[in-house]
């Protein structure tokens, strides 16, 4: 007797159904990059740009303008470290609207694109890491992480899959919101404009040094500080907490980034504010700014990772390198210390 079944399941072929049904998923188009040739004329304009912008930082600037460079590569680094990837990308800590509104003009002059936009592919980076839907994937080598990003137009998977993630808390923030529309505007005003004129104005320096060091030096600077994290610290560096992953310790990195070069650490535990394992202002200013703005009561709901969740981490993914020199390290816990085990312990003598 025939078996009782009407449909078979899926995969069985029936008369009425047409080959053109049967065919297999149409397989992607193979990914080819392309160029955006505005992209490559415009950076390498400001890097040359930049280039005579040192040399007329030795030969024929005033130092308040030299000084004016360094100070607002701090300011419009904190602008990055602080707003767009500690605050923004990551919600690490929560700001009052005086500090958001200050990080969001530091920002603005920054020009790494609206703060949405840079949070959106930052979190893209850090969920699809090392694939083909991170952006500035380090698998692609050390010049793509670096800067060829931004290049070439993105791969299709960085699109696709960065629909899942969410950033309706960036669309919902009115400065950022504002900050987005008014770009083509504020951007150029803010970044371009009056960091030219302020030096010309204040303290008498020539329109060339003005436009050439504080203003395109320093703005090509910041970016290049910016992408050693995507590049040199997911290329070179120890990866005490997991060594499975790209990201890792850059010291270096750390110095030149306000303290963003922590980034095994930062992979690992992303929700941090310190975006690194110890309070260490030293290599890590955008700690200090975070905690002086916490003390005054702009900053708040700083997340922190506790040491047992870190040391279990590091037990069991570590690469052996994380810090501690050896036994009486001023970093070893009570309870490392507590739960050793002594043989032929001179401790019954003493
Ligand atoms: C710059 C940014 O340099 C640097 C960011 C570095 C990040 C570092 C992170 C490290 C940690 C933090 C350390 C900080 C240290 C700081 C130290 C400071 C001292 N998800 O992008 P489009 C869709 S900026 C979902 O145009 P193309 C979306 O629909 C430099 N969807 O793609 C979008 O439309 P809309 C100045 C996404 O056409 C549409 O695609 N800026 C996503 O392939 C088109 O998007 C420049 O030079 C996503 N993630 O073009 C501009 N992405 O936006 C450079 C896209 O309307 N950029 N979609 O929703 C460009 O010209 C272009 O973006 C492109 C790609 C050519 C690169
Ligand atoms: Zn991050
Ligand atoms: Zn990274």
């Amino acid at each position: 007797m025939a078996p009782n079944i009407t449909r078979a399941p899926t995969e069985v072929f029936f008369e009425e159904e047409t080959v053109a049904e049967l065919q297999p998923i149409e397989k992607k188009p193979k990914y080819v990059s392309r160029i955006v040739w505005r992209n490559v004329v415009i950076f390498s304009y400001l890097h040359i740009a930049s280039l005579y912008g040192i040399y007329l930082a030795f030969t024929s600037a005033k130092w308040a303008t030299v000084i004016f460079a360094f100070f607002l590569y701090q300011m419009t680094g904190l602008g990055i470290t602080a707003g767009a990837h500690r605050l923004w990308a990551h919600r690490s800590y929560k700001a009052k609207w005086p500090l958001r509104l200050l990080l969001v003009i530091l920002n603005t002059i920054a020009f790494q694109d609206a703060a949405i936009d840079w949070a959106r592919d930052h979190r893209v980076h850090h969920k699809f890491s090392e694939t083909d839907a991170d952006p500035h994937n380090s698998n692609r080598g050390f010049f793509f992480a670096h800067v060829g990003w931004l290049l070439l137009r993105k791969h299709p998977d960085v699109k696709e899959k960065g629909k899942v993630i969410d950033i309706s808390d960036l669309k919902s923030d009115p400065m950022l919101v504002f900050q987005k529309k008014y770009y083509a505007l504020l951007m150029p005003l803010m970044c371009f404009i009056l960091p030219t004129v302020i030096p010309v104005v204040c303290w008498n320096e020539t329109w060339t040094n003005a436009y050439f060091i504080p203003t395109i030096l320093r703005y090509i600077f910041t970016l290049n500080v910016t992408w050693l994290v995507n590049s040199a610290a997911h290329f070179f560096g120890n990866k005490p907490y997991d060594k499975y992953i790209n990201p890792s310790q850059n010291k270096s990195v750390a110095i030149m980034a306000l303290g963003e070069g922590w980034h095994n650490y930062h992979h690992v535990f992303p929700w941090d504010y310190k975006t690194s394992e110890y309070g260490n202002y030293t290599f890590n200013i955008t700690t200090a700014f975070i905690d002086f703005f916490a003390k005054i009561g702009w900053a708040y709901d700083l997340k922190s990772t506790s040491e047992d969740m870190v040391k279990k981490r590091v037990e069991r993914t570590g690469d052996g390198s994380h810090d501690l020199w050896g036994w009486g390290d001023k970093d070893q816990t009570q309870e490392e210390r507590d739960q050793v085990m002594m043989t032929y312990s001179s401790a019954k003598n003493q």
